[in-house]
């Protein structure tokens, strides 16, 4: 059955050319391999193309502090050694580099998810994708874990002018700390992390006990999860949680961060979850029918992430792809099988009882839950 939904899909040609640096493990020329093959797939014609808009200092300022965005403005690679202070201020350095046109790239990703936002806000469209966005650990006065700009704080600020009650869903491993302290003493932002925690995990925060405070007090939900959760795991986890948020929470608008760093085989993460998993969230939230606002995030296996977003993209707009890649100029970077599902050497076994870590607790917002 072809979707009636109509879909607007942000992307930029230059966002994936820049670089982080040797050996670093963020890499946005997984955004161009990911849109060449949604072009592969002739997924392009079946939604709305956009290029963003880059994101005017003064909008990035409606999130971030006027001297930290003047700053990323101004730095670059040839001038950060007079500004040793600053950048140790604004946590530039290793996670965090300064890099050949970041102001420009930050504007691009930002920008994608603010026009998202706004497309959503004037129902010009009832799902729209920024895989360049979902940098979820920028602060307001800070770059943290290879994100400079919080489009998703940016998103959501925006949707706000228009919706009563934003629900914010977080797949990526990692703790969507970021977007969480945004909102954490508003009822108007309900946040839901999804991730690994302990062993010093970055970035050390999402306890089950973190719930919000005052106002937010029970509207920021975190699920630290162990090594290991699979598929079976982590939906049945997933779809729980998000169902019974759904249903008392009401949203108007949710935005889901689809980091893909919890798929198995990831060079960061070490989840255990296949394309089909992931991909099963992305089907569960898109079932609701509300406006969704769709981004990436982290992901550092760079096929896999093209796989998966690729995948995702199909998901939303109602078309099953087959397995066998298509032509295209990138066709090399998914040797030797060539074939979009996650490939079964990723997935680890390990015994299903050591890795949930997640127990529904009486003081928590999850009270009324009978189980999970
Ligand atoms: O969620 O764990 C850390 C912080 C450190 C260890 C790494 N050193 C460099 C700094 C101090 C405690 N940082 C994490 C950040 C993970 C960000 C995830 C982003 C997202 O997916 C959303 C986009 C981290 N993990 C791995 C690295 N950093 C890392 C690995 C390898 C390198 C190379 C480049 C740089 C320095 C050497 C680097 C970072
Ligand atoms: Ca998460
Ligand atoms: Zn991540």
């Amino acid at each position: 059955m072809p979707s009636k939904d109509k879909i607007a899909y942000f992307y930029d040609g230059d966002v994936g050319n820049v670089y982080f640096g040797p050996n670093h493990p963020m890499k946005p020329h997984r955004l161009c391999m990911t849109h060449h093959l949604v072009l592969s797939y002739e997924l392009h014609k079946k939604m709305e193309i956009y290029r963003p808009h880059k994101a005017y200092p003064v909008e990035l300022a409606q999130f971030h502090s006027a001297d930290y965005v003047e700053f990323l403005h101004r730095i670059t690679p040839d001038t950060q050694h007079l500004f040793a202070d600053e950048l140790a201020r604004y946590n530039l350095g290793e996670d965090c580099p300064v890099f050949e046109n970041l102001f420009e790239f930050c504007q691009i990703y930002a920008g994608g998810t603010i026009d998202a936002a706004r497309r959503l806000n004037h129902q010009l469209c009832d799902i729209a994708i920024n895989w360049a966005g979902g940098l979820h650990h920028a602060k307001k006065c800070g770059a943290s874990g290879f994100c400079y700009i919080n489009d998703l704080v940016l998103g959501i600020l925006e949707l706000l002018k228009f919706h009563a009650r934003v629900l914010y869903i977080d797949i990526d491993i990692h703790h969507g700390d970021g977007v969480e302290e945004a909102f954490y003493f508003t009822d108007r932002v309900m946040t839901v992390s999804f991730h690994k925690y302990g062993d010093m995990f970055f970035p050390g925060t999402g306890d089950i006990k973190e719930i919000g405070e005052r106002e937010g007090k029970y509207y920021a939900i975190n699920v630290p999860l162990k090594d290991g959760i699979d598929d079976a795991s982590f939906t049945r986890l997933f779809k729980t949680i998000i169902a019974k948020v759904v249903e008392t929470y009401l949203p108007g608008v949710i935005v889901l961060q689809c980091g893909a760093d919890s798929l198995a085989g990831d060079r960061l993460g070490c989840f255990n979850l296949s394309i089909e998993g992931h991909s099963e969230c992305v089907k569960f939230v898109k079932k609701f029918n509300l406006p969704l606002l769709v981004t990436g995030g982290g992901g550092y296996t760079k096929e896999n992430v093209a796989r998966c977003w690729t995948v995702e993209t199909g998901v939303l707009l109602d078309t099953e792809l087959p397995n066998e890649i298509p032509d295209n100029e990138y066709i090399k970077y998914f040797s030797p099988d060539y074939t979009l599902k996650t490939q079964n050497g990723n997935i680890v076994y390990v015994s299903a009882k050591s890795i949930i870590h997640f127990v529904v607790k009486n003081e928590s917002n999850l009270d009324k839950w009978t189980s999970v």
